[in-house]
């Protein structure tokens, strides 16, 4: 390895939706941190391992972090993310805070405050510059920015599009500078901390912020009850927990259609992730109250140091 490789964590921090976890999966090349277009799609904190010749970044993905101010906030489930994403901000090399080129919000300055506090050095990204008419637009966002805050730099990119504008992959050169002098921490074939497990429930868990509607996604949870490979075939079931009978009826949709759906996109991610072919089963269950209990969060994987 060479002398000069740099090694360092690097979380990304933002109001819910802006894009945390798509950049992460662009970074890392592959895709192992669910999206939606529902804010509060990402729940747990998840490393993403981008490794070249130069460096190794260690990104966290974090949960966005929402404002408490609303009393339909404060469920127990909500306070759990936000410390996971505070807390996540302890110890890294650098921040990356994402706001959208829509501009600064007041959740987005709430978030500002939180990262000022650190007195970490901070990269704001700028994210979905796609939606603008021309990339000229972001010059002004950028100048009210750096009046907000003397940020250590700002980069305006695409998370999602491919092609010249997107200027993705430039954050990893900017990144590059922030980094210590350090071996390598991963095999450089590690690209998660996350096991098959939990990336697999993840994957059903997204199908469920895809495509049911309104409130539903939110009081939904995926426990992993079966988890085998046979003759070369994996072989995965999950409950998927509901609050509510009605809730239940509505996962399941007229004659079973809206469960089939989701199971058959979920088992299609899975069979990417997994490079192989892959049985899945897919129950609901109803158990009252889970995400205002904080013994059932913590058993279906909800960080147990933030309980
Ligand atoms: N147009 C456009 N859409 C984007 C871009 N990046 C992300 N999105 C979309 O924005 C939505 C939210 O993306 P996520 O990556 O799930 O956002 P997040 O910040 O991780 O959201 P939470 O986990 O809920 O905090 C998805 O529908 C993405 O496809 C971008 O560069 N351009
Ligand atoms: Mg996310």
């Amino acid at each position: 390895m060479a002398d000069n490789y740099r090694f360092g964590f690097v979380t990304i921090v933002g109001q819910p939706n802006v894009g945390k976890s798509t950049l992460m999966n662009r970074l890392i090349g592959q895709k192992i941190s669910i999206t939606s277009h529902r804010p509060q799609t990402t729940r747990h904190r998840i490393l993403g391992i981008h490794t070249d010749e130069a460096k190794q970044i260690v990104f966290v993905d974090t949960p966005g972090i929402h404002s408490l101010r609303k009393k339909a906030n404060r469920k127990t489930i909500n306070k759990v993310i936000n410390k996971t994403a505070l807390s996540s901000m302890e110890g890294v090399d650098v921040i990356c805070m994402m706001i959208t080129a829509a501009g600064w919000s007041e959740q987005d300055k709430d978030v500002l405050k939180a990262v000022k506090q650190t007195g970490q050095p901070v990269i704001l990204v700028i994210n979905k510059i796609d939606k603008l008419k021309s990339i000229n637009d972001v010059l002004p966002l950028i100048a009210s920015s750096n009046e907000l805050h003397n940020f250590d730099e700002i980069v305006p990119l695409s998370a999602l599009s491919d092609g010249k504008n997107s200027n993705a992959e430039h954050l990893l050169d900017v990144i590059e500078s922030y980094l210590p002098l350090a071996e390598a921490g991963f095999d450089e074939d590690q690209i998660t901390d996350r096991s098959f497990r939990f990336l697999v429930s993840e994957l059903v868990r997204e199908q469920l912020f895809r495509r049911l509607g309104d409130e539903l996604p939110y009081a939904t949870a995926v426990e992993l009850t079966q988890f085998e490979k046979n003759d070369g075939m994996y072989q995965i079931g999950a409950d998927i927990w509901v609050e509510k009978d009605s809730h239940k009826a509505m996962v399941i949709g007229k004659n079973g259609e809206s469960l089939k759906n989701i199971g058959s996109a979920a088992r299609r991610g899975c069979e990417t992730l997994l490079e192989s072919k892959v049985f899945m089963e897919l129950y609901v269950k109803v158990r009252s109250g889970w995400s205002d209990n904080a013994r059932d969060l913590y058993a279906l994987g909800y960080d147990e140091d933030n309980l």
